[in-house]
């Protein structure tokens, strides 16, 4: 039996998981269930990554042990990977005893082919990377690549000959397109190794939080060398053969580009130290943005993965993360293409079609499938060629790794599927009492479905089990490729009502949003003065209140303490200043305020100040605004802002 084995990184307990982690597994989770479904012996790993100074260091922040922080943390990835549904076969720890066994023996290994000396390490690290830097790569304090902070380190250290690797590696990226991918990160990587390999440091005697180096246990292996055998420890390396030979090497080790030179480089070079084998290919995929701002600790706006699982049905959520961006490029989370995708591609394409031909099935053949009809119609020979096309160009992107066309490949289907119904018209074969079309019809329409059930499976695994269940397709061989040949549907088989399968959401939002959008500062900065005196003025007049209002008015709007978690200017917006602040809420909101010229953006930082919770979303230049600020104009022209003391916490209802 073929086996295919793919790896997602093993993520680091400092902190919760959130929508990059949620994005590498979800990929991964649908390749190995469409393997699976296409007769592979799949193995599928993921996991966390505990040791290392930076656990060690969040741990000591929190007054905990970093034991006791992996345990939360670990479990925080086990209780999302439940709740994202991920179909992994192995869930590993680094500090698993087996593992800590595997990394010992790779080092002996390394050690016994002489790739091991002693010496001196000076130079810059990052804990928040755990990784070395030259020189050339650290400006101000930060590593360039990354933005984070680095430190000087100098202590007796282990190195590893990485400089010995550089020819074997280059051969492998250059013999095996398929070594590192896309093709643009090999290249990338070819680059840094024909750029010269200098031998890496592997031990640290700084700190303890790790694997102990084999022979001399002051010093703590560094934590790449323990989390990369994560690979091997969890094929059975060094512990059972049979496994091991079956699962080794690794299909797909699914990375984000953060973590490259890792994955194509070092850890290439251990195996091959350690007389292992490298594995077939590193896979790099891009980096998710939040609403166009890229994620970080200073922004503190990284999309919670519970949050996002809370927010939106798990199909949706993989649909979107799987078709909006090919695998490989960086994307942007925006909520209004995602509801765009559900409302139009999922709800209106698939949900419709599923919908009504089962509503139909239940009116015109009760409830039970028509004989599998080998017409000569044109139409449906062309739609049963258009079904083995679609299930052959889904294999063929699935094998080059393009998801994002696999999944266009499946809407096809479900849109050829709609026009098949909508020509054929089975109301009218109805009214017209032609039963022989008619079932015909439906056949076709039905078995599509059936086809569309079990090609969506890796992908909207809940949508297919839904179909699946309706067309009675509940025996697990009845979901397996092997059953996509054309006239699997049985006659007679029972047909039950379908389950909803999309709902649609409001494009309320969108729609106030788009308004907004045209009173952005920039669109009025395109228009001649005149218009922008009346827009001007038509902004300032502020509805005067016509009398005393009733309590329950006052109580209509949503006042809340916030604290101002960052602040930034808006680029091309000179009044504007762009804000995350925390309303006591799971997930920081941006607030857009026009009080650039009276703040500095770092006054503002720490500041507990008044807003207005429950505003509708506005768009301002560009950038969504889920709150308002209080202000009053000073004499002077700036404003002052409503302030409470830090001791308030946010979130607190101002009544
Ligand atoms: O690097 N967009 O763990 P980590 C897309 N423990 N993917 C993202 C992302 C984003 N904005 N942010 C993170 C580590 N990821 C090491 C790995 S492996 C032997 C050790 C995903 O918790 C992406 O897959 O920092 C990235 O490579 C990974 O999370 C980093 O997770």
């Amino acid at each position: 039996m073929n086996t295919f084995y793919i790896s997602t990184p093993i993520y680091y307990v400092n902190g919760a998981p959130h929508i990059g982690h949620a994005y590498t597994t979800i990929v991964a989770d649908a390749f190995a269930r469409y393997y699976r479904q296409a007769g592979y012996d799949v193995f599928f790993q993921t996991g966390t990554d505990e040791h290392g100074l930076k656990i060690q260091r969040a741990a000591e922040s929190l007054g905990i042990s970093p034991r006791e922080l992996a345990d939360i943390n670990s479990a925080k990835f086990l209780e999302l990977f439940k709740k994202l549904d991920i179909r992994y076969d192995r869930f590993i720890r680094t500090t698993e005893e087996a593992h800590k066994a595997v990394v010992t023996e790779v080092v002996r290994r390394m050690i016994e082919h002489g790739d091991v000396y002693l010496a001196k390490y000076a130079g810059w690290y990052s804990a928040s990377d755990e990784a070395y830097y030259d020189e050339l790569e650290v400006e101000n304090g930060r590593a360039k690549a990354s933005g984070s902070v680095v430190e000087w380190v100098e202590e007796e250290s282990y190195f590893f000959r990485l400089s010995r690797y550089a020819e074997p590696l280059l051969r492998w990226y250059k013999e095996d397109p398929q070594s590192v991918q896309p093709d643009a990160r090999r290249n990338e990587v070819i680059a840094f190794v024909e750029g010269g390999l200098k031998d890496l440091s592997i031990s640290r005697t700084t700190f303890s939080w790790g694997i102990p180096m084999p022979q001399d246990p002051k010093h703590v292996l560094y934590v790449w060398v323990d989390a990369l055998t994560n690979y091997i420890t969890g094929a059975g390396a060094f512990q059972d053969e049979e496994r091991y030979a079956r699962y080794w090497p690794c299909d797909i080790h699914l990375i984000g580009k953060d973590i490259l030179r890792f994955h194509a480089v070092y850890w290439p070079a251990f195996l091959l130290s350690a007389g292992l084998t490298v594995p077939k290919q590193v896979f790099a995929h891009g980096w998710w943005m939040n609403e166009g701002y890229k994620m970080s600790k200073s922004l503190n706006n990284f999309i919670d993965a519970f949050a996002l699982a809370e927010e939106y049905e798990l199909d949706v959520l993989r649909y979107y993360l799987l078709r909006e961006v090919p695998l490989g490029n960086d994307g942007n989370f925006a909520r209004e293409r995602l509801i765009e995708r559900n409302n139009g591609e999922l709800a209106d394409n698939i949900g419709n079609l599923v919908n009504r031909t089962l509503r139909m099935a239940q009116g015109y053949i009760q409830n039970q499938a028509p004989a599998p009809a080998e017409t000569n119609e044109e139409i449906d020979r062309n739609l049963r060629n258009a079904a083995a096309e679609a299930v052959q160009k889904i294999d063929e992107f699935v094998s080059k790794r393009q998801l994002h066309f696999a999944l266009e490949q499946l809407l096809s289907w479900s849109s050829a599927l709609n026009l098949y119904v909508h020509t054929t018209e089975p109301w009218k074969l109805q009214k017209a009492e032609d039963p022989t079309r008619l079932h015909q019809v439906l056949y076709h329409a039905l078995e599509g479905i059936r086809i569309l059930g079990i090609l969506a499976a890796a992908f909207l695994p809940n949508t297919s089990d839904k179909i699946l269940d309706a067309l009675s397709q509940t025996a697990p061989e009845q979901r397996l490729f092997s059953a996509l040949a054309w006239g699997g549907l049985q006659e007679g088989t029972p047909l039950n009502k379908p389950e909803i399968l999309f709902t649609k959401f409001e494009t309320k939002m969108t729609q106030d949003n788009t308004n907004q959008a045209t009173t952005e500062p920039k669109a009025a900065e395109a228009k001649p003065a005149e218009a922008k005196k009346e827009k001007k003025d038509k902004k300032e007049k502020v509805e005067e209140p016509t009398g005393p209002i009733d309590f329950s008015d006052f109580t209509k709007v949503e006042l809340r303490v916030a604290k101002i978690l960052s602040a930034e200017r808006v680029e091309g917006a000179e009044k504007l200043l762009k804000l995350s602040v925390d309303l006591g809420e799971e997930l920081p909101r941006t607030v857009v305020a026009g009080i650039a010229k009276s703040f500095a953006p770092e006054e503002l930082v720490g500041l507990h100040v008044a807003t207005v919770a429950n505003l509708k979303p506005a768009k301002l230049f560009g950038i969504p605004s889920q709150a308002m600020l209080l202000a009053a104009d000073r004499p002077d022209g700036k404003v002052e802002l409503t302030r409470y003391s830090t001791d308030i916490t946010p979130g607190t209802r101002i009544r």
